[in-house]
């Protein structure tokens, strides 16, 4: 069976959010690895080492060991997969648009936000194990991500979706980082009130659950 190595943090919970949204069920199409990031055990454990050598999570395993990493182009695989409840868009223009979406988000928000994140409060984690900027760059970065999230607030407006009128891939990366920003103590930038309800609408979602739960 397919096996999904996941932790703590955005990216894996990405994967698994993804994975609730295709309706796929942990124990009968996937089983879950969980790694503690915390102490770093990802990266002191050989085995993950040889299948994700960035020693990040998530990575998918196939059933013929194949590993795939990094979370999006991961969740690309599996709408291929398993196409039902289209989420990356239906004709190349439509995936074309997403993907527009997606890639400023992952470059201007998640880029930044968790660079800050990690020379900022989670730098006792962070700090010993990669590069991490000093913390005045990153109370910088975290900056530059917040005007990226009032960018998107006005890019929302009126919808809760991002792209196609509907929810897509676009969406769930956003909701599932402002829902990484909440575990970190992060605040949705005052007046940026298209993606509070944005991110209280998606609360009611199925995956919004993959939040609350414990590792
Ligand atoms: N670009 C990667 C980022 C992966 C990543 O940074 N994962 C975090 C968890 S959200 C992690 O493994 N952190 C612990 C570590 O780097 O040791 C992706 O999209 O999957």
């Amino acid at each position: 069976m397919t096996i999904l190595h996941s932790s703590l943090g955005p990216n894996p919970r990405l994967v698994r959010m993804f994975m609730v949204e295709k309706g796929l069920e942990e124990g009968k199409d996937f089983t879950r690895v969980h790694y503690d990031i915390i102490t770093g055990q990802n990266r002191q454990d050989a085995g993950y080492m040889a299948k994700n050598p960035q020693g990040t999570t998530p990575t998918l395993e196939l059933d013929d060991g194949t590993c795939l990493t990094e979370s999006w182009p991961i969740c690309e695989f599996i709408e291929e997969l398993h196409p039902a409840h289209n989420m990356f868009g239906e004709t190349p223009l439509e995936r074309a648009e997403v993907r527009k979406w997606v890639r400023l988000f992952d470059q201007e928000v998640v880029v930044p936000m968790t660079m800050g994140f990690r020379a900022g409060a989670g730098r006792p984690m962070f700090e010993p194990r990669m590069s991490v900027v000093s913390v005045e760059a990153g109370a910088e970065l975290t900056a530059m991500a917040d005007a990226k999230w009032r960018m998107f607030d006005e890019i929302l407006g009126g919808s809760n979706h991002i792209a196609l009128g509907r929810f897509t891939f676009a969406d769930l990366i956003i909701f599932a980082f402002a829902n990484f920003g909440f575990t970190v103590g992060w605040k949705i930038p005052e007046g940026a009130n298209n993606l509070v309800r944005f991110v209280d609408t998606h609360n009611q979602r199925p995956c919004a659950a993959i939040w609350q739960q414990a590792e």
